[in-house]
């Protein structure tokens, strides 16, 4: 696929690799019981990942139907199940760090990817919380990994309340924990600010959507 992103002058390793977590990670409570995780610049080489995962992901278009109509899903998709290969080696190396820093407090592994890619600011998700499973009942994780161009990241809590931004950067990590899914939402803003890609990897616990 053709999809141009300038990468950054100051990622010029060809290696791909998931940094520390450890104290580099900072934590926020939002309140509600929910909290999140930031570590930014958590990939390094992620100009050669954005690269491989645009070529190597089954993106795919989805639509869906809205009261009357039937509309396009704006950004392509792809989804790796619990046992599936995942795209790309590096994708294992998180996962297998995100599992060792946070398995005492999640209490069981991250088993699935889903890979959004938004083409440009036009591409964009609405509010949501991650609620089609678990996440509508339990304190889960859901840990995000950002490559590709600067986008916002938008959360709110459900009663109600302002909104705070979150600036993802390219290879930074986020992980929305606690009641996160449930209590509060998120979502990715069109912009026309953006004119570049960015790909977002989401990493969750089983029966999590
Ligand atoms: O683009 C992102 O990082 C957020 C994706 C998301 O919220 C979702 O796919 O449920």
């Amino acid at each position: 696929m053709s999809v141009a992103f300038q990468g950054s002058l100051l990622d010029c390793g060809d290696e791909v690799a998931p940094g520390s977590l450890g104290s580099s990670v900072r934590r926020t409570e939002l309140g509600h019981g929910a909290w999140i995780d930031v570590r930014p610049g958590w990939i390094a080489g992620a100009d050669t990942l954005f690269d491989r995962l645009i070529d190597a992901v089954p993106w795919r278009a989805e639509s869906r139907r809205m009261y009357d109509r039937v509309v396009d899903v704006p950004r392509l998709l792809a989804f790796y199940g619990e046992g599936q290969v995942l795209p790309d080696p590096a994708l294992d190396e998180a996962r297998r760090a995100l599992d060792a820093h946070y398995a005492e407090e999640l209490g069981e592994p991250f088993r699935t990817a889903g890979l959004c890619l938004y083409r440009d600011g036009r591409d964009s998700v609405a509010w949501h919380g991650d609620t089609t499973g678990r996440g509508r009942t339990e304190d889960t994780m859901v840990a995000i990994v950002s490559i590709g161009t600067p986008r916002t990241l938008l959360l709110r809590p459900r009663g109600g309340g302002p909104a705070l931004r979150h600036d993802l950067g390219h290879g930074d990590l986020i992980v929305m924990g606690g009641s996160c899914q449930r209590t509060w939402e998120h979502a990715i803003p069109k912009t026309a600010r953006v004119t570049g890609p960015r790909i977002s990897i989401q990493f969750r616990p089983r029966g999590v959507r």
